[in-house]
């Protein structure tokens, strides 16, 4: 993907759905002026989420992630636009809240790392990945964003 094709996977974690922060999520990615190409509210399996984690399970904290992940459901969703990868770690920021940027979604709605509400992409190489992980091929749907010459020049 390049340019603006590029898709993020975004996801709001159980706790993020069970606060009721899913829509001021969605409203900072629209906001922004990014594309919704793919969402569904999800109860993950273990199996996908240990798919999703790999690179994790040597982590002391994977055993407790894991657990989290699957206490409740997930809203899986892909943005779609130009750097949304990179531009969607700075409307997360950091992996601690307590380091986030000001105003960024970890540093207004959380508190502690294992209850950081959201995840996001690290490079487009795992966005790919994760999209494959939680979508199946044509859930990721393609349309005409009318606003698109309104966001892009
Ligand atoms: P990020 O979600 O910012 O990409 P990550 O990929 O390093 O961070 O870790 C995935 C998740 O694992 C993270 O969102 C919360 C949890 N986690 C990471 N480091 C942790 C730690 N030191 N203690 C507890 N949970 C941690
Ligand atoms: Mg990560």
């Amino acid at each position: 993907m390049s340019g603006n094709k590029e898709q993020a996977f975004i996801a709001v974690k159980p706790n993020g759905v069970q606060r009721g922060i899913v829509g001021e999520i969605i409203k900072r990615f629209e906001q922004k002026g990014f594309k919704l190409v793919a969402m569904r509210l999800h109860q993950a399996p273990v199996d996908l989420l240990e798919k999703h984690y790999c690179e994790l399970s040597d982590k002391p904290f994977y055993p407790k992630l894991i657990k989290s992940m699957s206490s409740g459901p997930v809203v899986a969703m892909v943005w779609e636009g130009l750097n949304v990868v990179k531009t969607g770690r700075v409307l997360l920021s950091e992996t601690n809240p307590a380091d986030s940027k000001p105003g960024m979604i970890r540093g207004v709605f959380c508190i502690q790392t294992g209850r950081n509400i959201i995840h996001g992409s690290t490079s487009v190489a795992s966005a790919q990945k994760e999209i494959n992980v939680w979508f199946k091929p044509g859930e990721v749907v393609e349309y005409q964003n009318c606003a698109q010459d309104w966001i892009y020049e």
